[in-house]
């Protein structure tokens, strides 16, 4: 049992957590807050139904009360940090970005209690739960919106499953842009007709932090800086972590501004459910990118296969850190002597990108070359064999033969077998005699 798990109690059989238990209930992983919960008379009290593994997130405990599974979400600030060297202030709820994810069973009657401690109204809607007009939570529309200070209760009953999300809808473009969103995973009653092994699940953002500084900007619309899993960037991502043949399931959902190609190295995976819960057979479909729409949901499964796999968007941009994109194109150009001039306007200037972006990387290592405040290079990370050169929503699918069934901790990198790595036959590059087309 890893850390992030310590603190639940599993009553054995369906592996459902319901219990009553007192003291800390869930421990984050990677040092995210702490869960915040409401006093409930009688200390801290809940339980965790933790089926899903919340990438470098965590799952809202619940209370039992009469026949009801209440939870409770605050609407708050919170300072965050999308990897060490970049920090902002979001919103977000109960202490994180994005706030927990919230986990029931078909069938199952939540309150959901909302306490809202921002300085501007918001609301909560359901996204794609299927549930009675007036708890669908539109400002405006289906309900008052909750102003400072006032806890709302939403009440209803779960005739479903699925992957589904939660935000807000009130000051939507602001209240999202700066990190108010979560997931809301319904499980069927019963067990799954494919048993599954590891369940993840991470949501889909942008953000415009300009470097220099603290604040998400709420007004950009297309030209982001940072491309997040779960509000974290690349290298600060969590890998996904399976053993050889165990059968893993991804659920992914986009509240970002842009749909992102997902892309997984390694293996075709099965795009097997959504919003619309776990599809018809005869609907699965075998891909190696799936695009996950703004507003949508996806959730992907296959059989692990031993190795580290890339798994990340596969729009470059959205695999880089923050980077100014209103600069001239300095590919092929000759740029010698004119770092000494421009020196004397902009101290610490460096021209780069004669023979492409990656020495970017190398003088940021070095030190060369230190950026703004409070912003992370464009590109980093560092694998066995070198530079990595990304950023963003970019991280590994980790699998290995010897894992404990459980076991979430990152097993360092893959030793491949003898013979099976690419290698180098030769220097000279005039070696060989390859066809050219002239
Ligand atoms: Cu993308």
């Amino acid at each position: 049992m890893d850390k992030s798990r310590r603190g639940f109690i599993a009553l054995g059989g369906a592996g459902v957590v319901a219990a009553a238990v007192t003291g800390p209930l869930v421990i984050p992983a990677h040092g995210a807050p702490a869960p915040r919960l409401a006093p409930t008379g009688t200390g801290v009290k809940g339980a965790v139904m933790n089926k899903v593994r919340t990438l470098n997130g965590w799952t809202l405990p619940y209370t039992r009360k009469n026949g009801v599974k209440e939870f409770h979400l605050v609407a708050e600030e919170v300072e965050h940090e999308f990897a060490p060297g970049t920090t902002a202030t979001c919103w977000g709820y109960n202490g994180s970005t994005p706030g927990p994810t919230i986990e029931a069973v078909e069938g199952d009657r939540v309150r959901i209690l909302v306490t809202n401690h921002l300085q501007e109204h918001t609301s909560i809607h359901w996204h794609g739960i299927l549930l009675p007009s007036g708890m669908d939570g539109v400002s405006g529309l289906s309900q008052p919106s909750i102003k400072p200070g006032e806890t709302f209760a939403y009440e209803f009953t779960l005739n479903q499953n699925g992957t589904h999300m939660y935000h807000p809808h009130a000051d939507e473009m602001t209240q999202m842009a700066v990190g108010m969103m979560g997931m809301f995973i319904i499980h069927p009653k019963g067990s799954e007709p494919e048993p599954i092994d590891r369940d993840y699940c991470f949501l889909l953002h942008n953000w415009a932090v300009r470097p220099g500084t603290y604040r998400p900007d709420p007004s950009v619309m297309v030209d982001f800086d940072l491309w997040t899993f779960n509000s974290k960037v690349f290298p600060a991502i969590d890998p996904l972590v399976a053993r050889t043949g165990e059968r893993v399931r991804i659920r992914i959902g986009n509240l970002s501004m842009w749909n992102h190609p997902i892309h997984l190295h390694g293996v075709q995976f099965m795009v097997t459910g959504s919003d619309g819960g776990r599809w018809p057979k005869g609907m699965w479909r075998p891909e190696t990118t799936e695009i996950i729409g703004v507003g949508q949901t996806r959730d992907i499964e296959f059989k692990a296969v031993p190795g580290d796999w890339a798994f990340h968007c596969h729009m470059s941009h959205h695999t880089m850190n923050a980077m100014g994109h209103g600069i001239p194109n300095t590919l092929g150009v000759d740029q010698s002597g004119i770092d000494h001039e421009i020196r004397q306007l902009l101290p610490g200037f460096m021209a780069m990108g004669e023979h492409g972006m990656a020495e970017h990387q190398e003088h940021v290592d070095m030190g060369h070359h230190s950026g703004p405040r409070n912003t992370l290079p464009m590109m980093t990370g560092e694998g066995p064999y070198g530079n990595l050169e990304m950023g963003g929503m970019f991280t590994t699918v980790k699998v290995r033969d010897d894992l404990r069934p459980g076991d979430y901790t990152d097993p360092g990198w893959y030793s491949a077998p003898a013979g099976t790595i690419a290698a180098r036959v030769s220097s000279d590059p005039d070696f060989g005699n390859p066809p050219r087309r002239r």
